[in-house]
């Protein structure tokens, strides 16, 4: 697979709405004018990079209508629909799309895009986070919508949900049995509920502690892709690296994945052969100071990196 092209397509996401921190719409530019297409094409001579610029949305309805509870709901839904048009054109162009947000509710429209060109039984999900993101209006303590993406696109919590004619577009057609989460440390009341409810697969950072992050990736690969015959989708919120790696982002948790576990994880990734779209998100350049914010930058460039190919041990080709 070595001497095929790889062919990728990345799309910036310059949108905060679904997060309360203003900031991480400057995400996309940070890693772009940190130089992010350019050490891209230097990881392999057989990568084919081609940046689709930004999302640019206008809201849908004027009339500014509200629902209980999700902030912001107007913007998350016409940006994300928008995102979704991108992201099948990328795939139209045969490329695999990487989506630099942005906070974590552009995660809502990079997989719908995804679901509109793949049978959803065909497709896994690897949601690597602090947080499940799996609140709906109801269940969720802030109304954020960067912490409901999951549950908007799973078939197993569509009834718990009103009917949201903004998000009518969105079809929640995935199983959660196709999900696994990675890195959780911060999980809401009724979230948990949900996990025990749904029987959710994810290994926890108690469990990375024990397992070490080498099992927990294979299994994780394993349990949702036991063929290795479905797509996958890496949905990556850099918080789930701890702050010590990424500090620049909206909603840091302690006792988080080092660099090197996200890295590591990442190039499991990249060997399985199955990564077919990827989000990268939750990048905030306005928080932190100075040191936090290249240190961040530079965490979500080598995981994407890694996620690419890029050998450790130095690249030949
Ligand atoms: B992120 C919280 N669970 O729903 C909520 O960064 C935090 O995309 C969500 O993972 C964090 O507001 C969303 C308390
Ligand atoms: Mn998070
Ligand atoms: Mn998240
Ligand atoms: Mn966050």
């Amino acid at each position: 697979r070595c001497l095929n092209t790889q062919k990728i397509g990345i799309i910036g996401v310059p949108f905060d709405k679904g997060a309360s921190k203003r900031g991480a719409d400057k995400g996309p530019k940070a890693l772009r004018e940190s130089g992010l297409i350019d050490e891209i094409k230097q990881i392999s001579s057989n990568i084919d990079v081609k940046d689709y610029g930004d999302v640019h949305y206008e809201l849908m309805s004027s009339n500014g209508r509200k629902i209980h509870n999700l902030n912001e709901l107007n913007h998350v839904a016409a940006c994300n629909r928008a995102l979704a048009e991108r992201i099948e054109e990328i795939l139209n162009d045969e490329r695999m799309p990487i989506t630099l947000g942005g906070c974590h509710s552009i995660a809502i429209g990079s997989i719908s895009g995804v679901v509109r060109k793949t049978a959803p039984d065909n497709m896994c999900v690897l949601w690597i986070d602090a947080h499940l993101d799996l609140n709906t209006n109801t269940t969720s303590p802030t109304g954020n919508m960067h912490g409901m993406p999951a549950s908007l696109i799973v078939k197993e919590l569509r009834s718990n949900w009103p009917f949201v004619p903004e998000l009518e577009w969105c079809k929640a057609e995935l199983s959660l049995k196709n999900f696994c989460w990675i890195g959780l440390r911060s999980i809401d009341y009724y979230e948990r509920l949900s996990m025990e409810k749904y029987g959710i697969k994810y290994f926890d950072m108690r469990d990375i502690d024990k397992m070490g992050i080498d099992k927990v990736t294979n299994a994780a690969i394993k349990h949702i892709n036991p063929n290795g015959d479905k797509k996958l989708h890496v949905s990556f919120d850099i918080d789930a690296l701890d702050p010590l790696f990424a500090n620049a982002t909206g909603t840091p948790v302690g006792g988080g994945l080092t660099l090197r576990e996200g890295i590591f994880l990442m190039e499991e990734v990249y060997k399985s052969g199955t990564l077919r779209s990827m989000d990268l998100v939750e990048v905030n350049p306005q928080l932190g100071d100075a040191r936090d914010v290249t240190n961040t930058i530079n965490s979500a460039k080598a995981i994407l990196y890694a996620a690419l190919g890029n050998n450790r041990s130095g690249n030949t080709s």
